[in-house]
């Protein structure tokens, strides 16, 4: 009994030590800095932590040399300049020491990072991700929904954000409703997006790959299901993926996407939807001109294919409760094939 008592405890131990290891590695981990942003916040990390263990340590020795020590011959640990010493001057000098390794480290996030020639606005909505490329221009404070961003020569899209890898790029975040956060832990450090204000972040990526990012401020019943794919191309790629999502939704090229189409358009999807280059203009949701595209659907929580958008149609309340669409489920098995194959046929 024993015996087993302790393979038990050994197999629990293992497996504590290594469930938060196995978090240190992928595309959604501050452990795993792919930026200059990000590898500076990683570092502070561990210095703060190596440092404050081998502290603890000490702090921890003493305590048991006072505890077990002979009281005759612990007497000095009791002396004023020992406390003086180790309970003012060193915590003093320490912190110090730290507070300013800390702000030069901020000082360099912020230096190293050459002046962005592109900016992204991404607004938190409630439960999904905004996202408009403003190239060089301002970002106008007060605008949060903007249904003519488009004629205005911006590109339109959500829920997934592409940037050239090896620049840097401005993230101006907003919120249309409550306070929302932004974090792509592999690059940046998280900036909360707040209603009536635009903060700013600028990160980078050092190559090309697929990140994971995550709102990390709760923000009302899905709020776990709020995250976003950043995908980082080399230039010349991003150049061209900007290029064709600024163009217009593509017609339907056969008559069973142009049913999914129609059913599109005469239900109430065009309400809350945008498909540029249709009649569908509705600012509620997320713009899916270039849907078939993206990685995922509802905010990063499903791949995306017909399956999965045919699932979302008819039941987005089940696969995520509380969102802002409600489920579609009087549609029999063909329109919603044809509704599903028509975004996904939306490259
Ligand atoms: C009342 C407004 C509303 C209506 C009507 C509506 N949607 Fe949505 N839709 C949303 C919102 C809001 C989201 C974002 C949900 C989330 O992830 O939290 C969404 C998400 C989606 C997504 C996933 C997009 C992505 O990038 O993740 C698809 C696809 C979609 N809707 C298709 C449809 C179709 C097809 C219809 C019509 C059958 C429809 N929607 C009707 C509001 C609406
Ligand atoms: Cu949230």
């Amino acid at each position: 009994m024993k015996r087993l008592d302790t393979s038990i405890t050994n197999a629990l131990l293992v497996v504590c030590c290594c469930l938060p290891l196995s978090a240190c590695s992928g595309i959604q981990s501050v452990f795993n800095p792919h930026g200059p942003n990000a590898r500076h916040t990683a570092q502070i990390g561990w210095v703060m932590f190596i440092g404050g263990a081998l502290i603890f340590l000490v702090v921890a020795a003493f305590a048991v040399y006072a505890v077990l020590r002979k009281p005759a011959k612990r007497g000095w640990i009791s002396h004023r300049g020992f406390i003086i010493g180790g309970g003012i001057v060193f915590p003093l000098i320490t912190l110090t020491a730290l507070l300013i390794y800390d702000f030069r480290a901020a000082r360099a996030i912020v230096a190293g990072l050459a002046s962005p020639a592109l900016t992204i606005e991404v607004v938190g909505e409630q439960w999904w991700w905004r996202v408009r490329y403003l190239g060089g221009s301002d970002v106008d404070e007060s605008v949060v929904v903007d249904a003519d961003a488009a004629d205005k020569g911006i590109v339109i899209s959500a829920n997934e954000i592409h940037i050239p890898a090896g620049r840097s790029v401005t993230f101006a975040l907003k919120s249309a409703d409550v306070i929302h956060s932004f974090w792509v832990p592999n690059l940046a450090g998280k900036l909360d997006m707040i209603p009536g204000r635009t903060t700013k972040l600028r990160m980078q990526a050092d190559h090309a790959g697929v990140f994971r990012g995550q709102c990390a401020e709760y923000c009302g019943g899905p709020h776990a299901k709020m995250a976003f794919y950043v995908v980082a191309h080399e230039p010349e790629e991003f150049e061209r993926w900007l290029a064709h999502e600024r163009t217009p939704a593509q017609p339907p090229g056969t008559r069973f996407l142009a049913e999914g189409q129609r059913l599109f358009l005469e239900t109430s999807c065009a309400v809350c939807h945008q498909i540029r280059g249709t009649a569908a203009r509705g600012q509620v949701g997320p713009d899916l001109t270039h849907v078939g595209n993206r990685l995922s659907i509802g905010a990063g929580i499903l791949p995306n294919n017909t399956g999965t958008l045919a699932g979302w149609i008819a039941s987005s309340q089940h696969l995520k409760p509380g969102n802002r669409m409600p489920s579609f489920d009087a549609f029999t098995g063909e329109e919603l094939r044809a509704l599903a194959a028509y975004l996904e046929s939306l490259k």
